[in-house]
């Protein structure tokens, strides 16, 4: 009479020791037909090349490029307003498509239509979103994780969706499809700040509304037709005019402007990345694609990782007494690996150096440090850079010891007022949109067939070990 769960538990054992066996004596083995190991079948099948990715390319000691250009290419070249090493993520937007580098005119034509994109199918009467949208995102519970009522807002954005109107009606062929699928990719671009501003006003229960009525809950702050879309997201998260002298308005856009053009592509193997290709390879239009992808992003071992950061760091302050000094911090670290848990934003599955997006981040601290000198917060990220990499070296364990994408960002964030901590992954999803989205334009325009890979089952794999 034993329960499904009951019978299970009973099978765990023998079989989890099984496999574990299986993957170790078969780890170099290749099966016939196939040029990969066992090992890297069972192994995440890391460092395989395995998928075609347009716009960006991950070297493990270089870090990023994108169509060849590094970050600090990018910090020099791609217009941006005028403080250093700043840049707009429409520009980014705009060289992940065409591999070109655009200039400003372009660059502020496509924040315009952006905007006119928002101001026209939005019912401005309540939001700055669809009404329909609107409406779903008011009915969620507003205890809902931020990650998962972003993926529902971005996925009840299909209701509008050219892309899927016209496959519906035929009107569409293989040839063109990449026109309703760049229609649709704007569509969603153009709404993440409002979608996103609307989750952020709902986490605090109250909102006021962008023109000073409250009795609805658009978001904290204006949507500004002229404004930039950086810019936009600053303000509808409320983050702006904040009160507090030493925090310049401009450098909390700037840090949107800097963080959400830096984490807009990592090259097609990551979660999000490779799971809105998938789905996309179906025909399933960008919005349904790109809803998957920030499901990945939601988890911990990927986007989540950033608020675990800034949570880390809280608690860091709690447990360690003086978290200046860094044989207090080497212990604390240590305990942590020793109860089997993972520091978060130390790193990665293909870098093999300190992440260059958090250097970026780290240059915006430095170029500011009259405002962040004081916050203790951010001088343990600083501090924790030095010292986890050589605890973590000498764990041993991990392929990469450094900071990665998410040390930094969060606590810079939380410095400027974003104080749930929960919505840190949501700015992420605003960003990383724009690499996988571009990467599904081309994806159409080449025609690129579903992926269908084959798999194999445990009784095909005993046969060539010792179980069999
Ligand atoms: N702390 C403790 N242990 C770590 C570690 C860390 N920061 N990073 C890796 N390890 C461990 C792994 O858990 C693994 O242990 P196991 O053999 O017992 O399973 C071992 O070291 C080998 O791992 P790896 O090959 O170096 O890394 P991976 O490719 O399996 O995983 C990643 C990569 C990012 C998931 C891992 O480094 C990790 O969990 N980091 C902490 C979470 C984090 O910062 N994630 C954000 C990544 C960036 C992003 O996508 N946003």
């Amino acid at each position: 009479n034993s329960t499904l769960k009951d019978t299970l538990k009973d099978l765990v054992p023998k079989r989890r020791t099984e496999f574990l066996q299986l993957r170790k004596e078969l780890a170099n083995t290749h099966l016939p037909d196939n040029d990969l190991t066992v090992g890297s079948i069972l192994g995440g099948m890391r460092g395989l090349q395995l998928m075609y990715w347009q716009s960006s390319t991950l070297d493990p000691n270089l870090g990023i490029k994108f169509h060849g250009y590094t970050i600090q290419d990018c910090q020099k070249l791609l217009p941006g307003p005028k403080n250093p090493n700043i840049f707009y993520p429409e520009a980014m937007f705009w060289l992940l498509l065409t591999g070109e580098i655009p200039n400003s005119k372009q660059v502020m034509g496509l924040t315009k239509q952006w905007n006119e994109i928002v101001i026209s199918n939005s019912n401005l009467e309540t939001s700055h979103l669809p009404a329909e949208v609107n409406k779903l995102m008011e009915s969620l519970p507003s205890t809902m994780h931020p990650m998962t009522q972003f993926a529902i807002g971005v996925s009840s954005l299909s209701h509008f969706s050219k892309f899927r109107d016209h496959y519906s009606r035929g009107l569409n062929n293989k040839l063109t499809m990449w026109e309703d699928t760049f229609d649709d990719v704007m569509t969603l671009l153009a709404f993440l700040p409002s979608l996103a501003g609307k989750i952020y006003a709902r986490l605090h229960g109250s909102s006021t509304r962008h023109k000073g009525n409250n009795k609805d809950t658009t978001s904290l702050g204006e949507f500004n037709s002229k404004a930039d879309w950086a810019k936009n997201l600053t303000s509808m998260l409320g983050l702006l005019n904040k009160g507090n002298s030493k925090n310049n308005d401009e450098d909390i856009i700037d840090l949107i402007r800097l963080y959400t053009g830096l984490h807009v592509d990592h090259e097609g193997g990551n979660v999000s990345a490779h799971a809105t290709h998938l789905v996309g390879s179906a025909l399933s239009d960008p919005m349904l694609s790109y809803s998957s992808g920030l499901l990945g992003l939601a988890g911990p071992l990927h986007g989540l990782a950033a608020q675990d950061v800034v949570k880390f760091l809280l608690e860091t302050q709690k447990q360690v007494k003086d978290s200046t000094d860094e044989k207090q911090l080497e212990d604390y670290l240590w305990s942590i690996l020793n109860n089997h848990r993972v520091i978060p934003g130390y790193g990665h599955a293909v870098l093999r150096r300190e992440d260059p997006r958090f250097t970026a981040m780290v240059q915006f601290t430095k170029e500011r440090q009259s405002q962040f000198k004081d916050d203790p917060n951010v001088n343990l990220m600083l501090l924790l850079s030095k010292v986890a990499p050589r605890v973590l070296a000498e764990y041993g364990k991990c392929k990469n010891p450094h900071p990665n994408v998410d040390s930094a960002s969060g606590i810079l964030f939380h410095h400027y007022g974003l104080n749930h901590l929960d919505f840190i992954t949501v700015i992420f999803g605003c960003s990383r949109a724009m690499g996988p989205l571009a990467q599904l334009v081309w994806d159409r325009i080449y025609g690129l067939p579903i992926e269908r890979p084959k798999s194999v089952d445990f009784n095909y794999l005993k046969k060539f070990s010792t179980l069999s």
